[in-house]
């Protein structure tokens, strides 16, 4: 049965635990990355690649979207920035002699960590209806058989295409391009799990889905709110900016209900002073807030200040408020009302601790709130971001220097896919523009987000899926529901560098693609191939890698998708001329499109499989020269205007940003929007905790590089669940236990359901009381495919009930 969990290969015996560390990276960080690139890369492709990280004219790092500073260190990489790129550049080969050794069964009985450490994927392999092994298949086959599929769809609603954050702007751009000829905007992405509340909570009140400072802000902020985040792990090169940001007089207030590494003391390898004087001190303030209570912060904040303007005035900036915002007068009438008691027991802290606070914010000159999956991944994540905006309008936080939102992105290129198209809500404006390029109608009716998926898949609804990257099955919640979803699909595509759960868990066939990573020479048409991304800050930049790819053959995405856009839309099919002004299939009312564009001909009957209304390029041009399809970039989205000469400049270009550059805001309002939402904060039934599901230090998502967490004390083993002592006795357990994990949630009709995680040993920890911490995709099975961010549709994974069962045996 497929949604038998894997077996762990990972000897939790062996589990240690010990005291948690103060401070992050310094030397033994650099040691422990270098020793992972050599086991994976050798030496001399160690020091080839490590070398040519973030560099000018190098390869962007797979590791995390933070931007590079404009002054590059010679090592402009952290330690696990060279642990995603060793897991890349790996000399490991998985080829067909590993999958005619290895049963589809038997690799769905091996973890992520094992699955992972098996090394590239060099061969297009096919699993048949019914059969046990993968085979090996000719590239043409492989492609064939994907197009077929495509081509039989009766509805292109019936087929999901999903898209993790390192694909390239190209491949990004090309892919949603095959999405919407083929008829849907079925495009659900890893943002949907991720960032997802962010942009819809910046959209709604600044009028743009991302932040708004650079680089230079950081540098330049009087204050910087890092909340929800665990940079010391996860954007370590961010703590390099917080670090100079400090030296120059910043201070910088964590807010967690971890205290982690990373935010407290930061020992900068690159720095004499780092390595031998015991770093800087991070955070000079550590807010230890109850999960989910930031909400109730970030109103105290905006309370303390509105309260500050009325005693004593000066605190507001009431030009701004004045010119640029709506809805003031609501929202003080609602911060008014909030008694101070209830923003306490949100919060689990107490007026003067968030009074203090307060206080950082009103004294200072300009302020940055950088937030990541700690305030996204709840309930209430969009209200709770919309209140991060109203505090910072208050002191015209936004448009001006060292001052705006800053949400931290995760993938390196989660953000650049967007902007080029990977939305299963695109706007008009955007699709207007696709089909005036390419001379066809894309559909406007919205497609599935990640959960929308997984219903659909659930419900028999789909019959094709691609994930183009990442790992599906894995990162998504309910991992039982998706399991059986995805069995029941009739062909399952990944496009992919490494071995996953994904290909375990199939539909009745399924195709392993295996493709180029950043670091892999690209060379097509007969010339090395740039690739560009966007970072978290907006800004663009080229990547190239340059070593020997792990095969041969392999193709890039980008030559993927051409040589499926060439089988579906051109094979057989009439001329790309185009013929009389036919109708959108499917909607006689509409007609001809507003901007006039002529559609091709339907074709005749020879062509019948072809769709009618497809867009129209030179594929194979396309595939040649990437050049070509930034051009189309170029002329569909606003702000890639000399996209090609720039990238050769190698430039960072930064893309159009209203609230940032002219405090233009494009909301309903034409102005940034206060916005009143009611306190929400988590309600933990007696005996119950409110689990998160995060990060260790030794993964990268679902590719886990190695068992240890080490700054919070965990080594050698990932099922632990990180729980207060006092909890712990209340709850009647002891510290070491074995406990499963069960979650509860009521469904719709009403009914408690519940999913268990067996087998979790219990780490007392600092964390609030009845909050509680446990590695994901270990404990995904447990996040309810219903329990979902108002709004945005996330996952909450940083919230769910659970409770904690003692195992009979240990
Ligand atoms: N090495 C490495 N780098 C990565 C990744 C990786 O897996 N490994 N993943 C990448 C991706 S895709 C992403 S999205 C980012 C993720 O970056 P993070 O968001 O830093 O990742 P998480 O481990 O989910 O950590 C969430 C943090 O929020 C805190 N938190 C949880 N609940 C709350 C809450 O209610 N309030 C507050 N204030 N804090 C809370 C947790 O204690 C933890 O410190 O990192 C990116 N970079
Ligand atoms: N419980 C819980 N669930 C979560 C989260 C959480 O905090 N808690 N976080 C969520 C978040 S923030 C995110 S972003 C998602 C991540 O979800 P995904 O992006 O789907 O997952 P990854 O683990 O990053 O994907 C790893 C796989 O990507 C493939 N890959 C790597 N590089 C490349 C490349 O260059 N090209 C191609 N084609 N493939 C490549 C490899 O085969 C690898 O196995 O998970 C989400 N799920
Ligand atoms: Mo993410």
């Amino acid at each position: 049965m497929v949604t038998k969990p894997p077996a762990s290969d990972i000897d939790e015996t062996r589990l240690g635990v010990s005291a948690p560390q103060k401070k992050a990276v310094g030397v033994p960080a650099v040691l422990h990355a270098l020793q992972i690139a050599n086991e994976q890369m050798g030496l001399v492709r160690s020091a080839q690649t490590l070398l040519r990280i973030n560099q000018k004219d190098g390869f962007d790092c797979p590791g995390c979207a933070w931007p590079e500073e404009d002054k590059r260190h010679v090592a402009e990489f952290c330690e696990n920035g060279a642990k995603a790129v060793a897991e890349e550049a790996t000399l490991r080969r998985i080829g067909p002699e590993f999958f005619a050794a290895h049963s589809v069964d038997d690799l769905r009985g091996h973890d992520d960590w094992w699955l992972g450490q098996q090394g590239r994927l060099t061969h297009p392999m096919l699993l048949d209806e019914g059969a046990t092994h993968y085979r090996p298949v000719s590239w043409d086959d492989a492609l064939d058989v994907v197009a077929d599929a495509l081509r039989e769809l009766d509805d292109p609603d019936a087929a999901v295409f999903y898209t993790s954050g390192r694909t390239s702007n190209e491949a990004a751009f090309l892919y949603q391009l095959l999405v919407r000829g083929l008829g849907t905007n079925n495009l659900p992405d890893c943002s949907n799990m991720c960032h997802e509340s962010s942009g819809s909570a910046l959209t709604e009140t600044i009028g743009i889905g991302k932040g708004t400072v650079s680089i230079d802000d950081i540098h330049e902020a009087d204050l910087l709110i890092v909340a929800g985040q665990n940079p010391g792990t996860n954007h370590p090169r961010m703590l390099s900016a917080l670090e100079k940001a400090k030296q120059r007089g910043a201070r910088i207030i964590a807010v967690n209900p971890l205290p982690e590494a990373g935010l407290l003391r930061f020992e900068n390898p690159q720095t004499p002073r780092g390595v031998l004087l015991g770093g800087t001190a991070i955070a000079d303030s550590f807010v230890q807030i109850r999960s989910g209570g930031d909400q109730g912060l970030f109103q105290a904040i905006g309370k303390h200040l509105l309260e500050a303007e009325e005693r004593d005035g000066g605190v507001l900036d009431l030009d701004f408020i004045a010119a640029h915002t709506s809805g003031i007068d609501a929202y003080r009438r609602a911060m008014t009302a909030v008694p101070w008691s209830e923003l306490e027991r949100a919060t689990g802290i107490d007026e003067a601790g968030l009074r203090e606070v307060g206080e950082a914010v009103r004294t200072s000159r300009a302020t940055i709130v950088c937030w990541a999956m700690g305030l996204t991944q709840h309930k209430h994540s969009v209200p709770t971001l919309r209140e991060v905006v109203n505090a910072l309008l208050l002191q015209g936080n936004i448009g001006r220097p060292g001052a705006g939102v800053c949400p931290v992105r995760g993938h390196s290129n989660v953000q650049g896919d967007r902007t080029v198209g990977i939305y299963e809500k695109p706007g008009d404006d955007f699709l207007d523009a696709l089909d005036r390029e390419f001379s066809f109608r894309s559909p406007r009716e919205h497609g599935f987000d990640t959960v929308a998926a997984i219903r659909a898949m659930r419900d028999d609804r789909v019959r094709f899926f691609l994930g183009m990257g990442g790992n599906f099955v894995s990162a998504t919640p309910d991992t039982e529901v998706v399991e059986a979803g995805m069995a029941r699909v009739d062909l399952t595509v990944h496009v992919s560098t490494k071995l996953n759960r994904s290909h375990t868990v199939t539909g009745r066939r399924a195709l392993i693609l295996p493709t180029l990573g950043r670091t892999d020479r690209d060379r097509r048409g007969g010339a090395d191939q740039r690739v560009t991304v966007e970072d978290s800050m907006g800004a663009v930049h080229a990547s190239r890698g340059r070593l020997a790819p792990p095969a041969d053959d392999l193709l890039s995405e980008v030559a993927i998708i051409a040589r499926l856009c060439e089988r579906v839309f051109s094979r057989s099919a009439p001329p790309a001329s185009p013929g009389g002004p036919v109708s959108h299939d499917g909607d006689p009312e509409r007609g001809l499109p507003e901007h006039g564009i002529v559609e091709p001909e339907r074709p005749d009957a020879a062509g019948a499989d072809i769709p009618a209304n497809v867009p129209h390029a030179d594929w194979a041009a396309l595939e040649a020269d990437y050049a070509l399809i930034r051009g189309h970039i170029a002329r569909v989205i606003p702000g890639f205007e000399e996209y090609e000469a720039r990238i050769q400049k190698g430039r960072t270009f930064f893309l159009p940003n209203g609230p940032r550059d002219a405090r233009r805001f494009a909301t309903e309002t034409g102005s940034a929007r206060f916005t009143v939402n009611p306190l929400e904060y988590p309600v933990i039934p007696p005996g119950r905790l409110l689990l998160q599901t995060l990060r260790s230090h030794d993964q990268y998502n679902t590719t886990i590089y190695g068992k240890d967490d080490r700054y919070r004390g965990i080594s050698g083993g990932r099922r632990v669940v990180l729980v207060n002592a006092d909890d712990i006795r209340d709850l009647g357990l002891r510290a070491d236990q074995i406990v499963d994990l069960v979650s509860e949630w009521r469904g719709a009709d009403g009914a408690m359901q519940e999913r268990r995680a067996e087998s979790f040993r219990v780490v007392a920890y600092d964390t609030p009381r009845g909050n509680a911490a446990a590695y994901y995709p270990e404990t995904n099975v447990l996040v309810p495919l219903d329990s979902v961010a108002d709004v945005s549709g996330t996952p909450t994974s940083k919230a769910v009930i659970v409770r904690l069962e003692p195992r009979a045996s240990v």
